[in-house]
């Protein structure tokens, strides 16, 4: 047998999903994953609204890699959506990374991931992330864990300790070799020359949204939403975009727009360079801030962002 016939024989492909409190840096671990920005990252927690699928591929096999919105206590539809989206994936994967942030203190959201996971048969790879902080905290984690299983971690079986750093990609190929060891053998699911499946109307809402993220305060984040509403092809090889953005108060549409229209504007330059390279085209952008009362709590909104159907 040749060792083509042998890479093929053992070629592996499973699904990972990656959990865990909002803003421990999965996203941010995907993307450094499958070396390229498919999932947007902010220093806002609750980002990630919807699950996004990044897909790794060398001559092991396949790993599709699912990044779920951080678990958190939900005060709203949007985030009890956003909890059971993530929750779902757990059931579907062959190994899940439960990503926690090494430096902040463990807490009731913590808690309540950990006991979820209790008596889950999946194998879990526990990420003590952002390892580059030097936070010392990695033995809070360990104790929450051996106290919701009962017995020390050197007796866990199917689990794996793991410092990481998405931001200085520390213990990444670590990772994705010991994936590998848990993933059945089996034919690829996805072509091997695309990273993600993430519906391009979403995709770029999602950067119009990191940029509004990135320049907002507060509260104002989780009240802003993206619609992508139109997408056309122009003349010359334009791509003309037209995008609603949603805040929930009259008052908020001023903090978006700023004076002069000024906030909206950068977003609006910082969106359409990325959107080019997206695109690969030039991008016409159009956006326009829309208020609507509690949309968060709003089923057919929540439909309408794409945040309301099973992901
Ligand atoms: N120092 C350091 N910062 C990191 C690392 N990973 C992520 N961050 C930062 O942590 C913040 C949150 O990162 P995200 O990747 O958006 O986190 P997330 O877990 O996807 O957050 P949600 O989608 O809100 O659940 C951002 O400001 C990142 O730049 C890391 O390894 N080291
Ligand atoms: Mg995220």
């Amino acid at each position: 047998m040749d060792t083509q016939e042998n890479l093929e024989k053992d070629f592996r492909c499973g699904m990972v999903s990656i959990i865990g409190r909002p803003n421990t840096g999965k996203s941010t671990l995907l993307n450094a994953i499958v070396d390229e920005k498919i999932a947007i990252v902010s220093s806002v927690p609750q980002t990630t609204r919807s699950r996004i699928r990044g897909i790794y591929n060398d001559k092991r096999g396949q790993i599709i890699f699912i990044d779920t919105p951080g678990l958190h206590l939900p005060q709203d539809r949007l985030g009890a959506w956003m909890n059971s989206t993530a929750e779902g994936t757990m059931h579907e994967a062959d190994c899940i990374i439960y990503l926690v942030d090494a430096n902040k203190p463990t807490g009731q959201e913590e808690e309540m991931i950990v006991s979820r996971l209790k008596n889950i048969k999946t194998p879990v790879i526990l990420g003590l992330n952002k390892v580059d902080l030097n936070g010392k905290r990695a033995d809070e984690y360990i104790s929450l864990w051996e106290k919701v299983k009962g017995k020390p971690i050197t007796e866990m079986k199917s689990f794996v300790l793991l410092p990481l750093s998405g931001e200085t990609r520390y213990n990444i190929d670590t990772l994705i070799s010991l994936i590998f060891e848990f993933l059945p053998v089996g034919p690829a699911l996805y072509p091997t020359d695309i990273v993600s499946d993430m519906p391009q109307k979403m995709a770029i809402a999602d950067i119009i949204r990191e940029k509004l993220f990135a320049m907002m305060r507060e509260e104002v984040p989780h009240s802003l939403a993206v619609n992508v509403e139109e997408i056309t092809l122009k003349q010359k090889k334009v791509t003309y975009i037209r995008a609603e953005i949603l805040v929930e108060r009259d008052s908020q549409k001023e903090i978006v727009i700023g004076k002069g229209g000024q906030v909206l504007k950068k977003v609006g330059t910082l969106a359409r360079i990325e959107l080019e390279e997206l695109l690969e085209s030039k991008v016409f952008l159009d956006l326009n801030v829309k208020w609507q009362k509690k949309w968060r709590d709003d089923d057919t909104v929540l439909q309408d962002l794409g945040y309301g159907q099973d992901a």
